[in-house]
């Protein structure tokens, strides 16, 4: 039998990823929760509720977990209807809420990444128009900057946004967020406004701290057309143009252009310090005219697929590879800052992490300057409109009784996390299904 040890470079970056909305509970200020209460939104009528329970203190016990099974970062989100509760209050008590999470990061010895708008928005905020009122640039920067200076301190990455392109086609184009629209042309001055949000945040943030690491979390995504014919090559491309390439070829160039809607950005030319990248899957892409809700696009999946517990992703690690490739283009760092699968029984996530953290070892070993992964996610969450539906989590939850209950694929990523690298002892012993795939003979 092969065997072999892929190493990773010293100092990578292992951990996971949350978001406030859906791990602290009790977010009442803000649109996600307003939405929540409203009939039909989420499936099978959840709510987000107590989530994770972590402002109440659980994030400590979930840190625990993370640190003990050699995870050495963690990226968490900071819910601006908390800090910013009115547009003319701070809450200082929640800032110094946290400072206490970032402090207990840091006592264990994991890097924070904070992330300072993950999909959520203050009610106040949503009441003047939410992103497509342009006041809304400004007031992100001041949030920003306050955060930095408070919270400054204790980090020093910094994601401005959390996939715009996905606030955007989930809140504009039909996706399940608020504010529910189907409206292409709000949706994508609302992407302009994110990037000009994006600008403006970035120089308030190096104003304030100024070794600050930049970025955002870009969610790329492959489309593969479906045939050669004409109209699905020109629908496939449009995606990619849209979804993939608007947003960030902006933040490189300060040249936006969605096609439909372009503009000059100046002041965007140049702010990310990092390339942050959310990778999930591929899909293929066909035109179909009998399908106006969805753009007159049909998705699926190549036929022999793989496919997570709820078939919502392919596990695509040559996807991943192309994504990486893709992000070397920026000549900057790169976190894959989102990485995971749903999966309550945990078979489809173990062969999925290998296969992609396999696929990311072969990239790094391609001289592509990745300098950390976060799997996506610690502990299951609120999974936005899919509700508890969706099982992201390394440990398993009960949102009733907010019992943890730890996967396997918990022991398979200690054991990489630990060691930096992927050994046929781990593969043989957590994930003996996949050997053959990562060891061929
Ligand atoms: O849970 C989400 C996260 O909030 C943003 N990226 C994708 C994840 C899984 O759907």
């Amino acid at each position: 039998m092969p065997r072999a040890t892929f190493t990773f470079p010293a100092g990578f970056l292992w951990g996971s990823a949350t978001a406030a909305h859906q791990v602290e509970g009790n977010n009442l200020n803000n649109d996600w929760w307003a939405w929540e209460q409203q009939e039909g939104r989420i499936l099978n009528g959840d709510r987000s509720g107590r989530a994770c329970d972590w402002w109440a203190g659980r994030w400590r016990e979930d840190f625990d977990r993370a640190h003990e099974t050699y995870q050495n970062a963690h990226r968490l989100s900071v819910e601006w209807s908390r800090i910013q509760p009115e547009p003319d209050r701070w809450d200082e008590a929640a800032l110094d809420r946290y400072r206490q999470m970032l402090l207990g990061l840091k006592e264990r010895n994991m890097t924070a990444m904070v992330t300072l708008h993950h999909f959520s928005n203050p009610l106040w905020m949503v009441e003047m128009g939410g992103w497509e009122n342009d006041a809304v640039i400004e007031l992100f920067a001041a949030f920003s900057r306050r955060v930095v200076q408070a919270l400054g301190a204790h980090c020093r990455f910094w994601i401005t946004l959390n996939e715009p392109n996905v606030y955007m086609s989930g809140g504009y184009l039909g996706g399940g967020f608020p504010p529910g629209k189907n409206d292409l042309k709000a949706g994508l001055r609302v992407l302009l406004n994110l990037l000009k949000a994006h600008a403006a945040a970035y120089q308030a943030i190096h104003e304030t701290q100024s070794d600050a690491q930049i970025g955002i979390a870009h969610h790329w995504r492959g489309f593969l057309p479906a045939n050669r014919g004409l109209f699905t090559r020109f629908d496939t491309n449009l995606h990619n143009k849209v979804f993939n390439e608007a947003f960030p070829q902006a933040l490189a160039t300060g040249k936006f252009d969605a096609v439909l809607l372009k503009d000059a950005v100046p002041q965007a030319k140049d702010t990310q310090d990092f390339i942050g990248l959310n990778y999930y899957t591929r899909e293929v892409i066909k035109f179909d005219l009998s399908n106006k809700a969805d753009m007159y696009t049909q998705r699926s999946f190549p036929r022999d697929a793989e496919l997570s517990e709820t078939g919502f992703i392919s596990s695509d690690p040559e996807g991943f590879k192309q994504c990486i490739k893709w992000g070397r283009q920026f000549n900057k760092p790169i976190y894959i800052t989102e990485n995971g699968a749903e999966d309550s029984k945990d078979d489809f996530r173990r062969k999925y992490l290998l296969e992609h953290l396999h696929a990311l070892w072969h990239m790094v070993n391609h001289n592509i300057p990745v300098k950390g992964y976060f799997h996506w996610s610690l502990v299951d969450n609120f999974e936005w409109e899919r509700g508890w539906s969706q099982r992201f989590g390394l440990w398993g939850i009960d949102p009733i009784t907010q019992l943890r209950s730890r996967r396997k694929s918990v022991d398979l990523y200690a054991e990489i996390c630990r060691t930096n690298s992927i050994t046929s002892e781990a593969v043989e012993k957590y994930c003996p299904e996949v050997y053959d795939r990562i060891y061929p003979g």
